[in-house]
């Protein structure tokens, strides 16, 4: 059998099943991935590293300009439509009733796309939180009428996201190792595998004996660990793979 034919038959007779995405999943609906720039569609980072921005000492020393980055990219992410990948993931899951969809994204195209049980590990780039009283509310105003926006206490707002060096929400990210730790198989999509803790729970499926299928367009650290590598676009990969 080809290996789309041997992931297909997996995916058919596995369950639980748990879905890994990064920012390559995203690419297609033209939201630029972090690290894997390309000309037409320039890496997010490829102006600034990581550190200048994601981070809460970035934020600290220059508030506006981290609220610029993340303001132009909700308005990126809001003229932005679901792929066929997302659409093909929330569609399965609809067929699947043991089945979890985790993402580092937070640009929440998996719930645009109508998947219901997404455990969004690096936050939502829709929430904001009170740095004062810790309030926390959705806003999908783009632009964002002040930046950087405040809270109705007066005090400023942060992104709802995971900056690098902060924990991730500690729910959220036990149910994620539940739900890889419990799977017969785990998808990869779309992501680098470079950021951690969420690059672990490639690992840490396979140590809990699951059969895992990476789909991603290059070669990556955790390729040499997976069952069946699917080299392209999800877009393209995942209509095909996931139909009954
Ligand atoms: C933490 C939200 C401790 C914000 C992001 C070991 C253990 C623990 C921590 C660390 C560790 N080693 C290092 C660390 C520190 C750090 C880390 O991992 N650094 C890396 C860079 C070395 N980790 C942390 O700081 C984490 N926090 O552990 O804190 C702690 C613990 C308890 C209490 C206090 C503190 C927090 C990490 C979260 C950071 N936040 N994002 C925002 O979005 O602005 S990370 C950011 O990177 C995004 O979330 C993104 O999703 C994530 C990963 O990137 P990818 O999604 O993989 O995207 P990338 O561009 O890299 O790759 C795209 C891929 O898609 C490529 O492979 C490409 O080939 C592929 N592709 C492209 N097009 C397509 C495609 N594939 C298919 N189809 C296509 N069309
Ligand atoms: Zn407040």
């Amino acid at each position: 059998m080809t290996p789309i034919e041997d992931c297909r038959e997996w995916l058919r007779n596995s369950s639980p099943i748990a879905v890994l995405t990064g920012a390559g999943i995203s690419a297609e609906s033209g939201i630029p991935t972090f690290r894997s720039g390309s000309a037409e569609l320039p890496a997010l980072w490829s102006r600034y590293r990581p550190e200048d921005l994601a981070t809460p000492l970035a934020f600290q020393r220059d508030p506006e300009l981290v609220w610029r980055w993340y303001d132009w990219r909700r308005g990126l992410i809001a003229r932005a439509q679901p792929n066929a990948g997302h659409l093909a993931l929330a569609k399965w899951e609809r067929g699947c009733d043991r089945f979890t969809l985790i993402t580092q994204n937070v640009d929440g195209l998996h719930t645009a796309a109508g998947s219901s049980r997404v455990l969004e590990i690096h936050g939502s780039i829709w929430t904001l939180r009170c740095l004062a009283c810790a309030a926390e509310w959705e806003n999908h105003a783009t632009p964002l009428p002040e930046i950087p926006p405040h809270c109705a206490c007066g005090s400023m707002a942060r992104p709802g996201v995971v900056w690098f060096g902060e924990g991730l929400p500690q729910g959220v990210w036990r149910e994620a190792e539940r739900a890889v730790r419990a799977c017969r198989l785990l998808l990869v999509v779309g992501t680098s595998a470079v950021v951690y803790p969420a690059a672990g729970l490639v690992p840490m499926a396979r140590e809990a004996g699951a059969r895992i299928i990476e789909v991603n367009r290059e070669e990556t650290p955790v390729s040499s660990l997976v069952d069946r590598v699917l080299r392209g676009p999800a877009g393209e990969i995942l209509p095909g793979l996931l139909d009954s």
